[in-house]
């Protein structure tokens, strides 16, 4: 038996820890999360949340950056921690930066605008009640809008905090396609934990009408970078600190 992960197409999270296993050639079945398998999920997760992976000796294990660093020490290769400790460091910074402050960006775009909540609670609710019809595709819909409308305030967003938001994600968005501007990934020709973090934030918001209209408008690298992570793989070495410095520092 394989691997497991439950998870979600629009969860960050999710598809950051699928993407991390298709680097490192882990077999999985891919298991979008449903009512048809909540009660297997139950059996394994300890909070109600994707990701899931479910081993194939069947422990459940949660969390994605904890579950990227417990599978890169029992699957070595290809590597996605730098050998040089301070460029490691920087990885592991800018993965806690995508999953703490990038979310911040994406949840906000996804449930602020209204063609933003309507695209994501269609596709969420498609997911959860697709077997049962439009009318429960409809009304779960309406359920999950509310529910997530609900819950902008835990990331911080408001009409004060809106301008800050939107600004930082633009700015992000303009240093990462000067940075991309002559590399695959973020350190370089391979895959680091940093492109794990900011990559799933980025790949939720190219998904969304109002992010993802202005990525594709400003930023072709990036939405390369978006494309490319889907699938990554090791295309050459990381590069110095020092030569990846002039244009990573400033993010
Ligand atoms: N820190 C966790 C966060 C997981 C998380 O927040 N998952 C969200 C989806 S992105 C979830 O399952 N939410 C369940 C819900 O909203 O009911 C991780 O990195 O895996």
């Amino acid at each position: 038996m394989s691997y497991r992960i439950f998870g979600s197409e629009l969860s960050p999270y999710s598809v950051k820890v699928r993407s991390f296993f298709r680097l490192k050639g882990i077999d999985h079945d891919w298991i979008p999360r449903s009512p048809a398998v909540q009660a297997e999920f139950q059996k394994y997760a300890k909070l109600p949340l994707v990701p899931l992976v479910v081993t194939p000796e069947g422990e459940g294990v949660q969390d994605s950056t904890p579950i990227l660093e417990r599978f890169e020490a029992s699957h070595r290769e290809p590597s996605v921690v730098p050998a040089d400790p301070a460029l490691a460091f920087v990885s592991a910074l800018l993965e806690e930066y995508g999953d703490e402050w990038g979310n911040k960006w994406m949840f906000h775009y996804r449930w602020r605008y209204q063609p933003d909540v309507w695209s994501t609670s269609e596709r969420i609710a498609r997911q959860m009640m697709g077997e049962q019809g439009t009318l429960a595709v409809a009304q779960a819909r309406a359920a999950v809008a509310e529910r997530m409308m609900g819950r902008l305030g835990f990331v911080g967003s408001n009409e004060k905090t809106q301008p800050l938001i939107e600004a930082s994600f633009r700015k992000a968005l303009g240093l990462i396609e000067a940075h991309l501007a002559t590399r695959p990934y973020l350190l370089g020709g391979r895959p680091a934990m940093a492109d794990f973090g900011l990559w799933a934030q980025f790949y939720e918001a190219a998904t969304d009408p109002t992010p993802g209209a202005i990525m594709r408008a400003s930023a072709p690298k990036v939405m390369g970078w978006v494309q490319r992570m889907l699938a990554p793989k090791v295309e050459g070495e990381f590069e110095s600190l020092a030569a990846l410095t002039p244009t990573l520092m400033p993010l």
